[in-house]
């Protein structure tokens, strides 16, 4: 968005003037004027590089080896994890972790190896560091995975955070993922990449870096093993990557490398490595599970920025009931607020909105509410009053609040880097559930603030409490989101206890699941917008976040019925299902796209019903194992390369395997399948992967395949239903189902199927403590006729 239509379109929100434009001018002074009076001056700076080993000191799981300039922590964790930090860094303090480090495996040790250097050999994973200060990560049989070159260092000669910048090298067949949610991905090619949330400022495309929500997270792939590597440091850097290459005939394989360079922070990080669900689970078990969003959180969303009054909702509402399209929540955007905007309702055009909840509710749809994170600098704002009196607002070096600019016009912004604040902020969601809400939608949380020029954030130079140990925005802005989401998951749980909190956040880090999800931001509406959708949710799962979606129709445009259609149809499948748009943008509504939009839109609403105990089967296992509902197709076959390059298709589960149509026009797709028998659920037909097949695509659908053998729970007329994808000949299958999971914090049931084929039969068991039982659901098998 371009600073014309910005004031434009918040003049048509109703809560500024045309005096948006100079304010947007001045905030930009005033931060720079901030910075040059905060932050010190970078003058003279020293190189440093660690310099040879000199003493080696032992500890539970490895030990601290002391070079010449720096000194070394490694520490394998009885999660399989490794840690290490130089120039003294250890694990904690950290956002990304749940809790505390976890304990050491006693089994690791420090051994001397060759040439000078050390090793630590752990269950999983051997870490070999040479005598000047390089690390290898290799596998138990001692295949490379990683090669991280002695780190390099430049210190402000006055005093300061220093520099840093650490080079590694893969292998040349790797393939990077991750990074948090990128538009260009799923696969991270050769580039530079920038690790600072930043909000745009308008629709974004595949070109678009960065966004929202950057994370130090990578997830390496190559035919040696996968591991994750997290840079744990929350300050603003780069990380430039380059996929390597094999060399041809008798050419020299191009390692793949990665170069990380930071403006501060400590230099630590984490890495894990196995198998993608091992490497998953072992995240998870670190930064903490995905919270299991509430049952109705697993349906369709209708959102809109610009309902305007409560008939336009109930208008909206009630078309989707006309049409007999499955509805479960209705977002509300930042028009329903009155001029002070955040935890206000504007009484003229939203006079009766608990009624209106209520009456939702009753129909089984849920109010989500947005929530942005600046608080209008104004007198007689209850907000403003209440966080001035709590002291709650971050301030410049001098002591005075710092003010932003975002919609309601001049604005504050709480730190949630302090507890004290973080209560006070979820308290304020009382208002909120009392007029209904149910979910949380929490944006412009970068935070952004308009700037005419620079960047659109609070001065680096601004104090934060950093839970007491005191710092600035350098190190406070990429955690601000994730400390906004706990502040509310919190309050939630105090609030409304019998509830599981819904929450998803436009910002955040590593760590964010374990207060909720994310969706996509504002994706600009277009072809390359769907792609960039799909991009995003599948690294955001890599990195630990498996709930998001984007905002089907993209955000700023209106989409022909064709893209809505499409959009609509890869939605269907992505654990956020939402269609959302921008206040000048199309509508979205499925009848809005004609009769026949219209009837596939309809079918794709009823399979999302239709599958809903397998979403909330895999929202369970998320939480249990890390692993997210989307996964790239490599995900079970991490050696075979053709997947690693697909990224047109994934897996929802371990069961199915969706192929949104991507490119206008097409009727038909080719699909890489990994490994084993695939059916096409629309047309029954079996396919055997490894390979490429091409499949029908018509407007009424996707392609979506069944694995063979697959147990898939779904919603029956009569209740819950077993599909059984036939295994193939001389082959068993399975799968679980989680059974009694509501909205609340009851522990559901777990079934265990098996599934054997004998002949022209398909043997379906549930498998108990003591024996195997008769299924407790309807069963119908499919697919018997091919296999
Ligand atoms: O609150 C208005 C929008 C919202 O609809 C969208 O989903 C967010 O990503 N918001 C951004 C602020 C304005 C964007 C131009």
């Amino acid at each position: 968005m371009n600073g014309r239509d910005l004031v434009r379109s918040m003049k048509r929100v109703g809560s500024v003037g045309a005096s948006q434009g100079l304010r947007t001018v001045r905030a930009a002074w005033r931060r720079r004027r901030a910075d040059a009076a905060g932050l010190p001056a970078r003058g003279a700076e020293r190189a440093r590089v660690p310099g040879p080993v000199q003493e080696v000191e032992p500890a539970p799981g490895g030990g601290t080896l002391r070079f010449s300039r720096s000194e070394l922590r490694i520490l394998v964790a009885v999660n399989g994890a490794v840690f290490w930090g130089w120039d003294g860094a250890g694990p904690e303090p950290s956002y990304a972790l749940a809790g505390r480090c976890p304990e050491p495996d006693p089994r690791a040790v420090l051994e001397p190896d060759k040439d000078g250097g050390w090793r630590v050999v752990a269950e999983r994973v051997t870490v070999v560091v040479s005598r000047h200060g390089a690390i290898e990560v290799c596998t138990p049989g001692g295949v490379m995975l990683r090669r991280e070159m002695p780190p390099r260092w430049w210190e402000p000669q006055d005093g300061g955070a220093a520099r840093w910048m650490q080079r590694s090298e893969v292998a040349a067949d790797a393939r990077f993922f991750g990074l948090g949610g990128r538009a260009s991905g799923p696969r991270l090619r050769s580039g530079t990449y920038r690790l600072w949330n930043t909000d745009p400022g308008r629709a974004f495309g595949r070109g678009d870096d960065p966004l929202y929500l950057t994370m130090p997270v990578q997830v390496v792939v190559s035919d040696a093993g996968t591991h994750l590597m997290f840079h744990d440091t929350s300050w603003d850097g780069t990380v430039t990557l380059r996929e390597g290459e094999e060399g041809a005939g008798s050419g020299h394989d191009r390692a793949g490398a990665c170069e990380l360079r930071m403006d501060g922070g400590p230099l630590r990080c984490w890495v894990m490595v196995g198998t993608p669900a091992r490497v998953l689970l072992a995240w998870a078990s670190l930064t903490g599970a995905p919270a299991l969003p509430p049952a109705w959180a697993l349906g369709h969303h209708h959102a809109r920025w610009g309902f305007g009054s409560e008939q336009e909702v109930r208008r909206v509402v009630a078309g989707y009931q006309e049409h007999g399209l499955p509805l479960d929540a209705v977002h509300l955007d930042i028009d329903h607020y009155d001029e002070h905007q955040v935890f206000t309702v504007d009484q003229d055009r939203f006079p009766k909105l608990a009624v209106l909840a209520e009456e939702l509710r009753r129909d089984g749809i849920r109010l989500v509410s947005i929530v942005d994170p600046a608080v209008r600098a104004t007198p007689g704002n209850a907000v403003y009053d209440s966080g001035l009196a709590a002291d709650v607002f971050v301030r410049d070096a001098s002591g005075q609040l710092v003010e932003g600019v975002v919609w309601p016009g001049e604005a504050v912004f709480p730190d949630f880097t302090h507890a004290r604040v973080r209560r006070w902020w979820g308290g304020l969601y009382a208002e909120r559930t009392a007029q209904g809400f149910s979910g949380f939608w929490h944006d412009m949380n970068e935070p952004t603030s308009f700037a005419a020029f620079g960047e659109p954030t609070l001065p680096r130079s601004a104090r934060h409490a950093l839970e007491g140990r005191g710092g600035d925005h350098r190190e406070a802005h990429n955690v601000y989101g994730l400390c906004m989401a706990w502040a509310a998951y919190e309050g939630l749980r105090e609030l409304v206890p019998e509830e599981r909190p819904f929450v998803f956040s436009r910002s955040g880090w590593a760590g964010l699941q374990r207060y909720g999800g994310t969706w996509s931001g504002d994706v600009a509406t277009g072809w390359p917008g769907l792609r960039a959708s799909l991009s995003l949710v599948m690294g955001l799962g890599l990195c630990g976040v498996p709930y998001s979606g984007p905002d089907v129709g993209g955000f700023d445009g209106s989409p022909s019925p064709e893209l809505y259609l499409r959009w609509f149809q890869l939605g269907a499948y992505l654990p956020l299902f939402r269609t959302h748009a921008s206040l000048k943008a199309g509508r979205r509504e499925p009848w809005e796209f004609g009769p026949e939009v219209l009837e596939h839109a309809r079918a794709a609403l009823v399979e999302r019903r239709r599958l809903l105990p397998y979403l909330t089967t895999l929202a369970y296992l998320a939480r249990r194992t890390g692993a997210p509902y989307v996964r790239p197709l490599w995900w079970g076959s991490p050696e075979d390369r053709a997947l690693r390059d697909c990224e047109d298709a994934f897996l929802l589960g371990d069961c199915l395997l969706v192929a949104p149509v991507l490119d206008p026009g097409a009727d038909r797709r080719a699909v890489q399948l990994p490994r084993g028998l695939w059916y096409d659920t629309a047309t029954g037909r079996s396919y055997r992967g490894p390979g490429q097949v091409v499949v029908d695509a018509p407007l009424s659908r996707i392609p979506v395949f069944a694995r063979a053998g697959a147990v898939i729970p779904v919603r029956g007329d009569e209740g819950l239903e077993l599909e059984v994808w036939a295994p193939a000949r001389g082959r068993s299958g399975g799968g679980l189902v989680v059974r009694g999971l509501g909205d609340g914090w009851e522990e559901p049931e777990v079934e265990r199927y098996v599934t054997r084929r004998a002949g022209r039969r398909v043997l379906v068991e549930r498998e108990g403590e003591d024996g195997v039982y008769e299924p407790s659901h309807p069963v119908r098998v499919r697919g018997l006729d091919e296999g």
